[in-house]
């Protein structure tokens, strides 16, 4: 069986509120292998680039200046299917929305503030792992 990779981000909204250990938990409980990650915040550029796709989006400014607002945790995750699995794990995009014991539900403020990112495709998640990721920082 094919193991595939997918790309998360911990936002800033999750880190300021002391939730990275208790998502990286969920995420290793859920069954899928962190290969790498690492703590950063983003310059301007660095976000404009990661979101570019939502560049025409009206909320492309604020998302932008809130993904800046303070460090981040990437990280690249292994699994069967991993790309669905992880998108199951983070729940809808508005937390309304989200089920529960997704990690939008338990710790999303708002659509914008929304504590995850995680690749959409197997093609958007090798964007994403190479743009924050060289081969020599993936472990196993
Ligand atoms: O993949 P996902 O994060 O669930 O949602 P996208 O539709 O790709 O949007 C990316 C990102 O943009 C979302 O996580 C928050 C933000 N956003 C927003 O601020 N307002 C919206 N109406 C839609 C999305
Ligand atoms: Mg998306």
């Amino acid at each position: 069986m094919s193991k595939e990779l997918t790309f998360s981000i911990i936002k800033p909204d999750a880190v300021a509120a002391g939730n990275i250990g208790s998502i990286l938990q969920m995420i290793s409980d859920a069954g899928l292998k962190i290969k790498a990650t690492k703590m950063i915040h983003m310059s301007r550029e660095q976000a404009e680039g990661f979101y570019a796709v939502h560049k025409e989006r009206p909320f492309f400014g604020e998302l932008v200046d809130f993904m800046i607002s303070g460090p981040v945790v990437v990280s690249v995750l292994e699994g069967e299917n991993a790309i669905a699995r992880y998108r199951e794990l983070m729940g809808a995009t508005n937390p309304e929305q989200a089920e529960e014991g997704t990690i939008r539900k338990k710790f999303a403020t708002n659509i914008q503030n929304n504590a995850v990112h995680g690749s959409d495709a197997p093609e958007t998640a090798a964007v994403e792992v190479a743009y924050f990721f060289s081969n020599i920082e993936m472990v196993g």
